[in-house]
């Protein structure tokens, strides 16, 4: 167990009263529809999780980062799928535009996304700029009052044509500058020439939407510039060192998930006449697995304190989420194990959390990146 201030554990109980009643329910038929999880994320709105962190003037929760995470967390250890939307939605979606946007596109934008009224998304990755951010290939051509749109971006996720969506997308406005000629624009789903391009199908998070966005000839009012021209590099890096820290919430919930499980069937499952938990081969997995948790725990805690804080937390952020997210594929696996071949059974959510949890290891940089932003922030760029 991790010794935060009371507060946050009667705010992670009313947490869990929430996902207990209303999200663990569905998790497993979130998970095998595949598709958006509507009424979920209704009532998430509801509880106020689509404007965490958002000022309660702006229509938000008003909560601060451990408090996030926690709702991130508790919300993954039912169901990835929602705990990797409302991550996006937060972090990737809404923060940005509360951090580097102007105030009239804060007033403008973001109560609709803290209110839920429209989901947020943002619009990084391309097929040719996944690990190396810096080569992105879509272009942003001022002509004019408006910028020309033109380009493609993959893995979007709550990407969509059938609900209102906003996006924070990025572009290059100077080829000439390098990274310093990359820019962030806010755009909505339905603006002329943007489309939803094509769903993925994915291996996990089934629940949650991924798509590819296009745009062809899109006109975007100059007034669209998140900052300023050339920000865009450093506004989405300082935004994914947020953002790491809800992924390895999401992970941490999930290796949580996974140990709930595994104990309750350590305790209950008998074989050789006594229950499996007897067996010193099951309690050392056990032992492993909450060690671990508690790790990871304090990892990500420790990541959303630097960052309430006002502290640097780049490092933290990515140690968290590459050490919470190499434990809960750890938690899944052992957890199967421990269930042998009920485990491997979709009448058991284990295979599920194994297959939603393998995203944690990639998504917002791989646990490879995280490595590189850890040596590079720890020994500066040798060359
Ligand atoms: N905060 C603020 N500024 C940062 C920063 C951070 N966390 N990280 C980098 N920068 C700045 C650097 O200081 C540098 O600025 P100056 O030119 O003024 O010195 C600039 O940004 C370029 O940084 P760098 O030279 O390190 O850029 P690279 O192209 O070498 O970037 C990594 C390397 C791997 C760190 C970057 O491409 C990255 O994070 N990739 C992973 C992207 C990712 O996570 N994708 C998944 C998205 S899912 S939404």
């Amino acid at each position: 167990m991790i010794l935060i201030d009371e507060k946050y554990e009667r705010f992670r109980a009313g947490v869990r009263d929430f996902v207990k009643e209303v999200v663990e329910p569905r998790a497993d038929d979130i998970d095998k529809e595949g598709t958006f999880p509507e009424d979920v994320v209704k009532a998430c709105a509801e509880q106020g999780y689509l404007g965490l962190v958002v000022p309660e003037e702006l229509g938000g929760a008003g909560t601060d980062t451990l408090e996030y995470t926690i709702v991130v967390e508790e919300v993954s250890r039912a169901c990835g799928s929602t705990g990797i939307i409302l991550a996006a939605h937060n972090s990737l979606g809404t923060w940005p535009i509360l951090n580097f946007g102007a105030e009239e596109q804060v007033d403008e934008y973001v109560p609709p996304l803290a209110r839920g009224e429209r989901m947020g998304a943002f619009g990084l990755t391309e097929p040719n700029a996944g690990s190396d951010a810096a080569g992105t290939q879509t272009t942003a051509v001022l002509d004019g009052d408006h910028y020309v749109i033109n380009g493609s971006k993959c893995f979007i996720t709550n990407a969509s044509d059938d609900r209102d969506t906003g996006y924070v997308i990025t572009a290059v406005t100077d080829k000439e500058q390098g990274v310093r000629g990359i820019s962030s624009f806010i755009i909505l789903g339905g603006t002329s020439g943007f489309r939803v391009a094509k769903h993925e199908n994915k291996m996990g998070l089934r629940g949650s939407e991924t798509a590819v966005l296009e745009f062809a000839d899109v006109k975007l009012p100059k007034e669209n510039l998140l900052g300023k021209e050339g920000d865009g590099f450093k506004q989405f890096m300082v935004t994914l060192d947020g953002g790491r820290i809800s992924i390895g919430a999401m992970a941490l919930g999930i290796a949580q998930g996974a140990l709930d499980h595994a104990l309750e069937r350590a305790k209950t499952r008998v074989q050789f006449g006594k229950p499996i938990g007897t067996k010193q081969a099951i309690q050392f997995k056990i032992a492993d697995m909450a060690t671990q948790v508690d790790a990871a725990r304090a990892m990500v805690y420790n990541a959303a304190l630097l960052k309430d804080a006002g502290k640097p937390f780049s490092t933290e952020s990515a140690a968290a989420k590459l050490y919470a997210s190499e434990v809960s594929y750890f938690c899944t696996y052992e957890a199967i194990q421990i269930f042998g071949g009920y485990g491997y059974m979709k009448d058991y959510p284990l295979e599920r959390f194994y297959r939603d949890t393998r995203l944690t290891e990639i998504g917002e940089g791989t646990s490879e990146i995280q490595r590189i932003v850890i040596a590079r922030n720890l020994l500066g760029k040798l060359s």
